[in-house]
């Protein structure tokens, strides 16, 4: 039962371990979750616990892109399948009231570990009867633990022995967060001296990001929505207990490997060309760009660029068939609040998105293509608002 008066962390763990103790064996269990690396790892580590409980892995997963928020085909298939228990990790949906009202009907029990933006009507929106879990319940603006860290909590109560720090170390590095986790770091280095050691010359810094880039390659790919490359990776990966499978280009880790050969090519092609063709808005501290490509990679060329102009916010926009994905980040001497930023063009210009959300640092949103002048014009008035 979500409630939000929580104190802290053990207790957000607590109620979650009290969640998958109540699991049997004959449980029908749906585990949907997002499919880049902070997805990808919570998952695997959920998928352990589940196993304790169920015996098996969940045959049921379901992985979502970024640009697919709205579950418009997923919600169909989880319906299909009308599982005793679903459980959603790393998906920004607690804006989906309709959505939410429908599971908590048809579903006994729902569990959702979410760590995106938290608007303050969701307090009255999300259903009672689902345990929805979030890290930025605990009100403090500095504590938002990705997925990863906190399916790496949940991993801890039941297994004492190993915890697989280096998916932790993954899937954290995916959201640009590992920093923040201090005794993590010292596992790491401890146990793993090698995944952390800098390499030069390579467009990842160690190896432990060299496997993060292989991991997020399944989840950039397109079209690739169901193969769910990463997650398979991932999990032969953990089973084998080598974090060097992921990048080995062997058995199932070849598939992940020429994704990853080919999205290189991409991002270096586009981010170079971003560089000269960006538009820069005179008056804003603001980068625009269109790209085209059928990847998902709008968010790794804009944390490039935000890194060549620290004091810039970038937005890139690219068109996937009838409709445009946008995805905002901003440099380090930059501090808005984007996702609130995005929100403010539905709450105060009625437009019209097909989904936002995020983080107040890097924030996405989704919308049809024929609305391209109007966000754009809103987008920039909302943007000299909110200065
Ligand atoms: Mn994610």
């Amino acid at each position: 039962m979500v409630h939000w008066n929580v104190v802290d962390w053990e207790e957000i763990i607590d109620r979650a371990e009290a969640f998958f103790r109540k699991i049997k064996p004959e449980d029908k269990v749906v585990l949907v979750y997002h499919g880049d690396a902070d997805g990808v790892t919570s998952a695997l580590f959920i998928s352990l616990v589940l196993k304790k409980f169920l015996g098996r892995i969940p045959e049921h997963r379901i992985w979502i892109s970024t640009k697919a928020y709205k579950l418009k085909e997923e919600r169909q298939i989880i319906d299909n399948i009308n599982p005793d228990v679903l459980i959603t990790t790393d998906l920004d949906i607690a804006k989906e009231d309709k959505l939410l009202r429908g599971w908590a009907d048809k579903y006994e029990k729902v569990f959702m570990y979410d760590h995106h933006y938290i608007r303050p009507e969701y307090k009255e929106t999300i259903p009672r009867s689902i345990e929805y879990l979030n890290a930025r319940m605990l009100g403090d603006k500095n504590i938002w633990h990705p997925a990863a860290f906190f399916g790496y909590s949940l991993h801890q109560r039941f297994f004492k022995d190993d915890n697989y720090p280096w998916v932790a170390g993954i899937g954290l590095r995916g959201d640009h967060a590992l920093d923040e986790y201090e005794t993590l770091l010292e596992i790491l280095g401890e146990n793993y001296p090698e995944l952390l050691k800098p390499i030069e010359g390579k467009d990842y810094k160690n190896l432990l990001e060299k496997a993060v880039y292989f991991i997020n390659a399944g989840f950039f790919f397109s079209p690739d929505l169901h193969e769910e490359t990463s997650y398979r990776v991932l999990l032969k990966a953990v089973e084998k207990n080598d974090y060097s499978f992921i990048y080995s280009g062997q058995e199932e880790a070849a598939e992940l490997h020429d994704k990853r050969v080919e999205l290189e090519t991409s991002i270096e092609r586009i981010y170079n060309e971003a560089k000269e063709k960006a538009e820069i808005i005179q008056d804003f501290p603001l980068i625009i760009y269109y790209i085209n490509t059928t990847h998902y990679i709008l968010g790794v060329i804009a944390s490039m660029l935000v890194k060549d102009f620290p004091n810039k916010v970038v937005l890139i926009l690219n068109r996937f068939d009838s409709e445009i994905s946008g995805e905002i980040r901003q440099g380090e001497n930059i501090d808005y609040n984007l996702v609130e930023m995005l929100f403010a063009l539905k709450s105060d210009k009625n437009f019209e998105y097909q989904s936002v959300g995020g983080h107040p640092r890097a924030a996405g949103c989704l919308f049809n293509a024929d609305q391209y002048e109007e966000f754009k014009s809103k987008f920039l008035e909302a943007f000299s608002e909110h200065n």
